[in-house]
Parts: structure tokens; sequence; C-alpha cells
């Protein structure tokens, strides 16, 4: 891959959406063709620009967590793409050693630090991280990932209410795609009490954002990030973004009943990798050229990765039990029951 340096910054970040689009849409054309991959998927297809954003704020340095719908803060973050492939089809050489699926991907080495899918449990996570660089005096950043649904777990309010009373390093990432699954956002909360208004009630400055403009989204998370690094606090920025494809797997569900298909549309209108080409064609007039150019060039990338991915070695009975429990302890405990 092109490294995006070759790029001014800000057409790097349309090629690094259309990356994650591209990547994404052809993995679920393998998921629902071939049934391959057996893990449950979350495409973040339609809300690039959070994690394209919100990464671009960053250091090296500084890490970053999320929950399920994981691929793009991973890529975005720099993640190996062939690893991932490959932890998606349960491989020896994914990321989590073809254990943990879709929902395990972790790249320390670039500082994607995990995923997981317990709702709002890398919350807590990424503010004990945060926790850790403020005890140490080191100047890094923790942000985390997680969706309008996950702000409804007490973990949310918990490591909120932690992070303002020792004023740690956290950026909290909320993409507020306005569903839990099927529940509508304006139907488990009640009016006029906010995901923003609720993160300031916690003594944490909030921000609403348009998570659908990938600039926005950069510089309210440079902000965030230089509050924190400045000791000033963690901070919430409350992405508002809209999820394309179902919940979980790759298809659409204009017709699954909880959502209307007009709503749907207008937000594919809204798309976040047409916006951002938008706003930067007057500067940069090569845009639509390139963004051909790349398309050919991730397309090739996601085929060849997947092609990779199969040929790659299935993990060992020995190597996915090791670690997970001891035999001896399973057998002791069967028998103490019988
Ligand atoms: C503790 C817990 N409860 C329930 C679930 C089942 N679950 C998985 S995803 C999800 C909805 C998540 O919605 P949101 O946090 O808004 O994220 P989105 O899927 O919209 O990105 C639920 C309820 C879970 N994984 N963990």
């Amino acid at each position: 891959m092109t490294p995006t340096a070759d790029y001014e910054p800000d057409a790097a970040l349309v090629r690094a959406m259309l990356r994650i689009r591209r990547v994404e849409e052809v993995l679920a054309d393998y998921y629902r063709d071939e049934q391959q991959m057996r893990t449950p998927t979350h495409f973040s297809i339609g809300q690039e620009a959070t994690a394209v954003g919100m990464c671009a704020a960053t250091r090296p340095g500084d890490v970053v967590y999320t929950g399920h719908r994981s691929h793009a803060p991973y890529l975005a973050k720099g993640g190996d793409l062939q690893a991932m492939v490959d932890e998606l089809h349960g491989r020896e050489t994914g990321c989590a050693k073809g254990r943990g699926g879709s929902i395990h991907l972790i790249d320390t080495a670039v500082g994607f630090a995990g995923s997981a899918a317990i709702l709002g449990e890398m919350i807590a996570v990424a503010t004990g991280a945060a926790w850790a660089f403020a005890l140490r005096g080191e100047p890094r950043v923790a942000l985390t990932f997680f969706g309008d649904g996950a702000t409804e777990e007490g973990v949310f309010a918990e490591s909120l209410n932690f992070a303002a009373v020792h004023r740690l390093p956290v950026v909290f990432a909320c993409e507020n795609n306005q569903y839990s699954i099927s529940s509508p956002l304006r139907q488990r909360q009640p009016v006029g009490t906010g995901i923003t208004e609720r993160a300031a009630a916690h003594g944490v400055h909030a921000v609403s954002v348009d998570g659908n403009d990938v600039f926005a989204v950069r510089d309210a998370g440079r902000a965030a990030v230089r509050r924190c690094r400045a000791g000033a606090g963690p901070v919430l920025l409350e992405l508002h973004t809209y999820r394309w494809r179902e919940h979980v797997g790759p298809g659409w569900d204009h017709d699954h009943g909880y959502r209307s298909a007009e709503e749907i549309d207008a937000w594919v209108d809204r798309c976040p990798i047409r916006r951002a080409a938008d706003a930067v064609r007057a500067a940069q007039p090569r845009i639509d050229r390139w963004l051909r150019e790349w398309d050919a060039e991730f397309t090739a990338e996601i085929h060849d990765a997947v092609r990779a991915a199969k040929a790659a070695p299935w993990p060992s009975i020995a190597e996915l039990t090791r670690g997970a429990y001891e035999p001896t302890a399973a057998a002791a405990v069967g028998g103490e029951r019988s």
C-alpha cells in the first residue's frame, strides 16, 4: 500500500476511509457468498469518518480500544490488514491466533490495544490504561470507541466518574448511530437527555460532533487529545453517524422493520467519503483520479488478503487450548460435581 504520507493530510483521510470501505464491502461479499468466516461480524460501512478522524488525532504512543464494531478503528490505527483477515478466517496467523474472530482484534505494535464483545467493557479498560499513564507520568492518551447502546451499561457511568475524579487522559468516542441492534435511542432514553449532557453531568468535558464529517471529527479529536495530554482530564465526543448495513452480518436491512428505508437512504446520501472528497476537491482537483486509483488498489489488496488467509494454516488443537484452562483443573471441577 502506498504510504499515506505521499498525499497531503486531508486527501490521506479520504484515502484511509476508502480503504476501510472497500475492505469491508469485499469482506461482506465473501462472508455472504462463501460462509468461510465463521465469526459474528459487525461492519462499520457508513461510519468510517469516526474511526479515521479520531485515530488521525492520536500519536503512535497512544492506545485505542473498541467494542464489537472493530475493523474500522483497527485499520484506522494502522492494524495489519492480513492479520485481521486471517483472524476472520480463524487462522493461526490471525492477530488473535485464530481464537478471537472479528470482535477480538488486536495489534499492539501500532497501539490498537484490543476489542471485545462485552458491551462497555473496553470503556473501563481504556480508563485503566489512562490511569496507568497518569500514574507513570507518561504523556500518552487512551482512546476508546463505543456505541450509544454501550452508554446504557453501568460501566460507562462508573468509568466516566473515575476518569473525571482522577482527571485521566482518556477520550471517550461515542459513535452514536442511533440504534442498539434494533432499538432506537429515542425509545431508550427520555427526551432531552442526550449522551453529551449525561457525560457533562459526570464532570467530563463533552462535545457533540458531526460524525460523518471526517475533518470535524479529526479537529475535535485533536482538541480532545491535546486537552488530555495537558492534564485537563477526560473528554467525551459524541459522534453522530449511521450504520448502513444490518447490526451484525453483511446484509442491508431495509426490510427488517425497525427503521425506515427512507431513513437509511437519507444517511447513505450523507456518505462520509463522498462528503470528504467534495470538501477537498477545490484544493485538490486530482482527488477523483486518485479515488479511482485507490479503489483499484484496495480492491486488489483485499482480494489478495482473502486468498492468502484461505491458504494460511489452521491453529492446532494444542495451540487453541493453550492458556484457555488447564485440563487437570477442569477435571477436578467435574470431579467435585459428580
Ligand atoms: C453486556 C452486553 N449486553 C448485551 C450485549 C449484546 N449486544 C451486542 S451489540 C449490542 C448493541 C450495541 O449497540 P451500540 O453500543 O449502540 O453499538 P453499535 O452496535 O450500534 O455500534 C448488544 C445489546 C453484549 N454484547 N454485551
